[in-house]
């Protein structure tokens, strides 16, 4: 579904891998289902930009102890991504290039921030790069991969999500397919594959 010819991948295009952390993977406090499935895809991505020198930026979820997030402390999620717990490590088998960029967020105990967007300059370094177009891969589909898609529309970029590189929480049945609905409705676009531009 919704899935074009493969993606041509240019200049001024920046890669984005949302939160892919071992909180989220499984066996993890908030494991999104076969959410270890999206690494190949995005190493396979990682390597492409690698190649052509393009930017790659990977946010990570950055909690403190105490967030407003987590249930017991009135929010919604069990605790996850505790700011240097083995929890918020990027996946093991992630291959994260020496010059990423890390964004951290939810770092303030008592605002949720879903979005790579949200209270960091990530736009900022994107436009100061001369980014124009952003690829977006990671976790969880229907949470931090949907507001940092938005976002980044809503910041003047355009955005390309890696089908293959992104899975859902799906807490209520759903949830990612709609997600996705609602990403492509605000102008994304969404690509299976990708292949280096000639
Ligand atoms: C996320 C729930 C809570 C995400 C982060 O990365 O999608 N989801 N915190
Ligand atoms: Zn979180």
């Amino acid at each position: 579904m919704h899935t074009e010819k493969d993606l041509e991948i240019r200049e001024h295009d920046a890669l984005i891998v949302v939160d892919v952390q071992n909180d989220f993977l499984p066996g993890g406090a908030l494991a999104v289902n076969d959410g270890d499935a999206v690494i190949p895809v995005i190493n396979e991505c990682m390597r492409l930009f690698t190649a052509r020198c393009l930017s790659i930026y990977a946010t990570r979820d950055w909690h403190p102890a105490d967030h407003c997030s987590f249930a017991e402390n009135g929010g919604i999620w069990p605790k996850h991504c505790v700011a240097d717990s083995s929890g918020s490590q990027f996946a093991e088998g992630l291959r994260l290039p020496d010059d990423v960029t890390i964004v951290n967020k939810g770092t303030v105990s008592d605002k949720e921030a879903y979005s790579g967007f949200q209270g960091t300059d990530l736009a900022d370094q994107l436009h100061a790069r001369g980014v124009e177009r952003v690829i977006v891969g990671g976790l969880a589909t229907d949470y931090c991969v949907l507001h940092t898609v938005n976002d980044a529309l809503a910041n003047g970029f355009d955005v390309v999500i890696l089908m293959h590189a992104i899975r859902a929480v799906d807490l209520d049945s759903g949830d990612g397919d709609r997600a996705i609905e609602s990403m492509l409705e605000r102008g994304a676009r969404v690509h299976g594959g990708f292949s280096l531009a000639d």
